[in-house]
């Protein structure tokens, strides 16, 4: 039933909307939530609303409702909750419901923990986790027992939460002590991104935007990389880094970052910022925008915000309007934000597009050269078309000549494996 690794987990989107939120809102925010259960890898298989004056105290829905959940979740591992609810409520709910019950911030914490590979970004979301634990385990405790198994919860009171006052002593100091750690790794991390803007080096592109824009289908068309569907993103950053498809010269690797959340909790807003630090390696960020979207023009001030916040203000960007095949205004997004890219990942016109803008970005720098390849030395045939755009290739008496296009460094190496032109017939 909770074979995790062959099956998705079954889930339900449940939600209650309160009198002060409109549809159109409530809808969104519900489908945020799909979304992102879909970035978990949950199979959503069901969608569930209750309209009331205010969250039940006891358990999030009211009771009449509980019991339509309970039925419809039969066939459901866990029902997701579109707010953050109360470890009481979130135990009462699971108890009347008969299944797993993950509120919207841990779904959230659980996708940031999957994207967070720097140590600072590890640490705050680290933080954040068990800063929403520590409340909770009380409630697990109430639930434990003295033998710290079974759901009765009967009986063993001082004991179990003497322990508990242990674990959260444990997790207090836990907390204080990363902390320190990230303060210490504040100064490191100055020093590693100066390093890092020393050496140009790799040519890196991240895709930035909110969750739902179609960074992760932009991300499969442009690099191939057929394994990571939308859907399915066990995201460890090396399976969400690729390289550009067909190759192209220079070698370009495309990651995928963690998305902008619509409505992202408050606790978490640190540690979204740090996961988010794969857009600070990359020397090129490409600004995924939904063109359908009604909200974008602020979802798009946000993101540029965040960028500035977290040190990536210069990272040179693309502004790329995503799905103009489902809405949005061609002729006036691009009068309005000049140099933008505006495209549909459904349409392959789209993609080579951006591939476009990508290649011409990273090519600015790149020298025109004339390169000769003696008939004895045709092993570094190989090594030319490796390191080289090869614009034009001839055969003479003595060699074959080559026009490419290459980084300068590149070029220059190349040059000095295969010796002089015959007759000065290199030129640069
Ligand atoms: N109509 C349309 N749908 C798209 C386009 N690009 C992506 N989608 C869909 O939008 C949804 C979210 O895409 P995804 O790549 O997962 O977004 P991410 O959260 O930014 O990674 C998926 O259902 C995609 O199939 C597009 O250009 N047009
Ligand atoms: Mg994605």
């Amino acid at each position: 039933m909770r074979d995790v690794k062959e099956k998705p987990k079954r889930a339900i989107a449940a939600a209650v909307q309160l009198p002060e939120v409109s549809d159109i809102e409530f809808e969104s925010s519900l489908t945020e939530l799909h979304q992102l259960a879909k970035t978990l890898g949950f199979d959503v298989t069901g969608r569930f609303a209750q309209k009331r004056v205010k969250f039940d105290q006891t358990a999030y829905f009211g009771t009449g409702k509980r019991e339509e959940l309970r039925v419809l979740a039969e066939d459901a591992d866990i029902v997701l909750v579109d707010h953050e609810i109360s470890p009481s409520q979130a135990r009462n709910l699971e108890k009347e419901v008969g299944c797993e019950v993950m509120d919207r911030t841990m779904v959230i914490l659980e996708i940031f923990h999957r994207h967070a590979r720097s140590r600072a970004a590890r640490a705050q979301v680290e933080i954040a986790r068990l800063g929403y634990m520590a409340p909770r385990m009380r409630e697990a405790a109430k639930l434990a027992g003295p033998q710290g198994r079974g759901r009765s919860g009967v009986g063993g009171r001082g004991a179990s939460e003497s322990r508990t006052e242990l674990d959260r002593r444990k997790i207090r100091d836990r907390i204080s002590e990363l902390e320190k750690e990230l303060s210490a790794m504040g100064a490191e991390r100055k020093t590693q991104r100066a390093r890092r803007q020393e050496r140009p080096g790799l040519a890196r592109v991240a895709l930035v935007g909110y969750t739902n824009a179609g960074k992760s289908t932009l991300m499969r068309a442009l690099t191939g990389s057929e394994a990571l569907v939308a859907d399915k993103l066990f995201a460890t950053l090396d399976t969400t880094v690729r390289a550009l498809h067909p190759e192209s010269v220079p070698r370009v690797l495309v990651s995928d970052t963690v998305g902008f959340i619509k409505n992202l909790p408050h606790g978490l807003v640190a540690s979204f910022k740090s996961t988010l630090d794969e857009a600070l390696e990359a020397s090129l960020v490409l600004h995924v925008v939904d063109a359908s979207d009604p909200g974008f023009e602020r979802q798009l001030a946000v993101t540029d915000d965040v960028l500035a916040e977290i040190g990536a203000k210069d990272v040179p960007r693309i502004l790329v309007f995503n799905k103009i095949d489902r809405g949005g205004d061609e002729a006036a997004l691009r009068a309005r934000y000049p140099g933008c890219v505006v495209i549909s990942a459904r349409r392959e016109g789209g993609i080579a597009a951006l591939r476009g803008a990508i290649l011409a970005f990273f090519q600015r720098d790149l020298v025109e050269a004339e390169l000769f390849l003696p008939w004895s030395t045709q092993q570094l045939r190989g090594e030319i078309f490796l390191n080289c755009q090869v614009l034009e290739e001839r055969a003479g008496n003595e060699g074959a000549f080559f026009r490419v296009r290459g980084e300068r460094n590149a070029v220059q190496r190349l040059r000095e494996q295969l010796g002089p032109a015959p007759r000065g017939r290199s030129v640069c």
